[in-house]
């Protein structure tokens, strides 16, 4: 939910339809609830809600569809313009959503997403963003929310959508188990799975030892990012991803389609592992993994 023209369809579209960022420019509003349906992993059936945010919809949102919208919601997502002329407006609307889900959904988990911070100049993000977050936590009580600052153009849309998705996968904890195991039995620094479709990270594992070696915290989203770039200019051309291998002197990184509905990022820092003993190993896991996916 959010106001009209905040972005909504766009970044849905972009996560779960393969669209680019720059296609979203043409797009129309939203006529009121288009509602999809998206599997995720092969067995997690998200439904998927975008609300048509012009004012006449809201107005049957918070009165004659209030039970339908708001009952049964596992998570709802706000998406706020960052640049929005209206604020109070759009503050006004999201407290009387927090009053619905306070009433029919209190279980669910609430996103607030602070979208189109490319428009805000980069010296002034973190100011602006803390403020807004500050105070949409307050307003937000008895829920405890999640906030993170958005753009299409940057791969903090990755980001949020990862971890969102993460809150809805129910045995998220053993996978996470699991690839830790795989990593130490690898002897990689780092591993991390894909969702196949939407190139969202769905769980990753790191040495404690290399935390510090890794710069740049959001190498996750960059990644799902480019990769995702590059998987659909390949179908473009008729090509389907199947895998990548970078080599350089630090590193040994293996991109390799895992299970039906994953792809596995592994990075290796010891010069000693050979790279075919690698690609056995992911051979080897990928059938416990399957297994392991199939009951998501
Ligand atoms: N600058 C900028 N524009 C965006 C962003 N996200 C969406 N837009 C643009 O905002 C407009 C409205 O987007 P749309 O997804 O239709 O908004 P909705 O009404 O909330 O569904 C479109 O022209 C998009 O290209 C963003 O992160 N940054
Ligand atoms: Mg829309």
């Amino acid at each position: 939910m959010g106001p009209g023209n905040s972005g909504k369809s766009s970044m849905r579209s972009i996560i779960f339809a393969n669209h680019l960022a720059r296609e979203t420019r043409s797009f129309s509003h939203t006529v009121s609830v288009d509602r999809g349906q998206v599997r995720f992993l092969g067995t997690l059936t998200l439904n998927i809600w975008d609300c048509g945010g012009q004012i006449e919809y809201y107005k049957t949102y918070f009165s004659t569809e209030k039970e339908t919208i708001f009952s049964n919601v596992s998570v709802l997502i706000f998406v706020l313009d960052v640049k929005s002329l209206q604020v109070d407006e759009d503050l006004e609307e999201y407290v009387k959503c927090v009053e619905c889900l306070k009433e029919f959904s209190k279980q669910a988990k609430l996103f607030v997403l602070v979208h189109k911070m490319d428009l805000v100049p980069k010296e002034d993000r973190k100011k602006i963003y803390r403020g807004i977050s500050k105070s949409l936590k307050q307003i937000s009580l008895p829920f405890k929310i999640t906030t993170y600052q958005t753009s299409i153009w940057e791969e903090t849309l990755y980001e949020a959508w990862s971890n969102i998705i993460y809150s809805l996968i129910p045995n998220a904890d053993l996978i996470h188990k699991h690839l830790t195991d795989f990593m130490t039995i690898t002897e990689a620094e780092e591993v991390v799975i894909f969702e196949k479709a939407t190139f969202l990270n769905i769980s990753h594992a790191t040495q404690p030892r290399s935390l510090n070696m890794y710069k740049d915290i959001h190498r996750f989203e960059k990644i799902s990012n480019i990769v995702k770039l590059f998987k659909l200019s390949c179908i473009k051309t008729g090509i389907s991803l199947n895998s990548m291998r970078v080599h350089s002197t630090n590193f040994d990184a293996f991109l390799m389609d895992f299970t039906s509905n994953t792809y596995i990022m592994v990075i290796i820092a010891d010069p000693e592992v050979r790279a075919a003993a690698t690609m056995l190993n992911i051979a080897n896991a990928r059938p416990h993994f399957e297994k392991l996916l199939a009951h998501v």
